[in-house]
């Protein structure tokens, strides 16, 4: 029976030395400074075919991203055969074995494949991608090194935003079976939303203003580009921040992130009242809408705002088309974190009536609690989300049981929507793509949208702190449990504002706490976010800065 080539793994493990590091498998994998990340590459090269062998040879994917964050800055994170997140159980083989001696690493693969009960046999089959950071080739290199040192074979597909590789990696491992879902390419990739968006937009009621897509210097610029042929002509856009030569222009003043936090429109981009714009951030898996009012005024449709969109229009058209599946009328429900606005929350559970689920952060827990209804829509406020409709839904949905012309249209559209949106995972492109059907379908502009309900002013905010790993939280990270009494400052400080809320959990993607506060108006959520944010700093190892307003 074939045996983990021990001699070739030990010889390319010390090619790849760790560094006196100790790595985290985080929010989305493990994120650090790129020139820290050579040794963890080659070992999740060695993982992602372990994975592979674990689950009968299907493929295996890695993206090499850090995202929305700044250049320096890298990442990998495993994708499962379906394109979903790295089942999390193996987090911990990832942590444990980014953080062996360079000599142990045959051992530790070793006593993976015990406790996994994987056969060294199987083959395995890994493909890799990368964002546009100037690290990612060199790091690919060494993943590349590891999935061969292990000999699987791996397909490198260059660079890619992250949605397109969650994508082939599904069309890779449903090929020739009924759930196929698509060519495993990037032009099947353009092709397969592009000709749904067509359809879909055959619906369209509005003729939307051009469209300014924000491509945050980063990978989703020139993707988004490629993919315009492909989308007919029923919308018309124009891309801003598209250079991906200088890196240090990459999610710099620009990108769903940035205005996100900053609740501003992006730099190097112009707006007057009656544009519209749309941010993708540096590695296209988010997306964040807005738009400049009449009275000059900022507005911001942020990921709450999508989820309400999508779970309120899903929610009527199965209702006008009487759809029924075996189990009864299909379950909608929509999943967010504790970033969600209040009023958010509220308009769905008591307008829209839909069940509202409360996870941590991650669409990795987003993505698997979504899987429990028959449309799941889960949106981090941030814009990182995504709709999974059950196979049983897509189903009742094309055998069209409607008889009215208008309930065979609303089952049409909801047939091209299962389409236009990329189920593998969060994707900015094509949920913006879905955005525009929907309103366009509706009739509505960004205004109309916008008055679904009134958020409650929100504010975010980083702290800089000595050890993030002190933070401790609890009840889908609502509650600091660590530092002791960090929780009784914050609620003594929150009591003292109507509709107040705020909470301080570590980030998983960057060295920082984040700190989120809601109160009735903007200048107490202000006041409320700085002095929880000076509470951390003060008290709980704050270095650098102190957060000012
Ligand atoms: C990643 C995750 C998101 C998460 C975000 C921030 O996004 O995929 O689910 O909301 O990080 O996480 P944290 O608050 O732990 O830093 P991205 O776009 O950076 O991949």
């Amino acid at each position: 029976m074939a045996s983990i080539p021990t001699e070739q793994v030990k010889d390319a493990s010390l090619k790849h030395p760790k560094p006196n590091t100790t790595f985290t498998y985080g929010t989305a994998g493990f994120r650090l400074k790129g020139d820290l990340l050579d040794s963890v590459m080659y070992r999740m090269g060695l993982l992602a075919v372990l994975r592979s062998k674990k689950l009968n040879s299907k493929v295996i994917g890695a993206m090499v991203t850090a995202s929305h964050n700044p250049d320096q800055d890298n990442g990998v994170k495993l994708v499962d055969p379906l394109g979903e997140m790295l089942e999390q159980s193996w987090e911990l083989h990832a942590t444990h074995l980014a953080n062996s001696a360079d000599v142990d690493v045959p051992s530790v693969l070793a006593s993976i494949c015990t406790a996994e009960s994987i056969s060294w046999s199987a083959p395995a089959h890994v493909v890799v991608a990368r964002d546009t950071r100037s690290t990612g080739p060199k790091l690919v290199g060494a993943f590349l090194d590891g999935a061969r040192a292990a000999g699987g074979d791996v397909t490198d597909y260059g660079v890619f935003t992250t949605p397109q590789l969650h994508y082939v990696v599904r069309a890779l491992n449903t090929k020739g079976t009924p759930e196929a879902y698509g060519v495993p390419t990037e032009e099947g990739y353009y092709k397969k939303i592009g000709d749904a968006f067509k359809r879909i937009m055959k619906f369209g009621k509005t003729k939307f203003p051009t469209i300014h897509v924000d491509g945050a210097n980063g990978v989703g610029a020139p993707k988004f580009k490629a993919f315009l042929p492909y989308l007919g002509d029923s919308v018309s856009f124009s891309a801003f921040n598209e250079d991906i030569t200088d890196f240090s222009k990459l999610n710099n003043k620009c990108g769903a992130d940035f205005v996100k936090v900053q609740q501003k429109q992006p730099e190097n981009f112009p707006m007057t009242p009656g544009t519209y714009g749309v941010s993708l951030d540096g590695d296209a898996d988010r997306v964040i809408f807005y738009f400049v009012k009449k009275d000059g005024t900022f507005r911001m449709l942020d990921g709450d705002t999508i989820a309400a969109l999508l779970a309120s229009t899903v929610s009527q058209l199965s209702q006008l088309a009487s759809l029924t599946l075996p189990s009864g009328s299909p379950r909608v429900g929509v999943v967010q974190t504790a970033y969600a606005n209040g009023a958010s929350t509220r308009y769905l559970r008591e307008t829209v009536r839909v069940p509202v689920s409360m996870v941590p952060t991650g669409v990795k827990h987003l993505h698997h609690e979504a899987e429990g209804f028959d449309v799941g829509i889960y949106f981090e406020a941030n814009g990182h989300g995504t709709v999974l409709f059950s196979e049983g839904f897509v189903k009742a949905v094309k055998e069209r049981g409607g008889k009215t012309p208008e309930q065979l249209a609303a089952l049409e559209f909801l047939e091209c929507l299962t389409d236009v949106i990329n189920q593998a995972v969060g994707d900015a492109i094509s949920d913006m793509l879905a955005v525009l059907a929907v309103l366009a379908y509706k009739g509505w502009s960004f205004e109309q949208w916008g008055e679904l309900y009134t958020e409650v002013p929100n504010r975010q905010e980083k702290v800089k702190v000595a050890n993030r790993l002190a933070f401790k939280t609890t009840n889908a990270e609502q509650e600091l449990v660590e530092p002791v009494g960090s929780q009784d400052r914050i609620n003594a400080e929150v009591a003292k504002y109507k509709n107040g809320r705020s909470f301080v959990r570590p980030s998983g993607t960057e060295d920082i706490v984040r700190v989120y506060a809601e109160a009735d108006t903007r200048e107490n959520c202000d006041k409320l976010a700085y002095t929880v944010a000076g509470i951390i700093f003060d008290h709980y190892g704050g270095v650098g800065d102190r957060p000012a307003h």
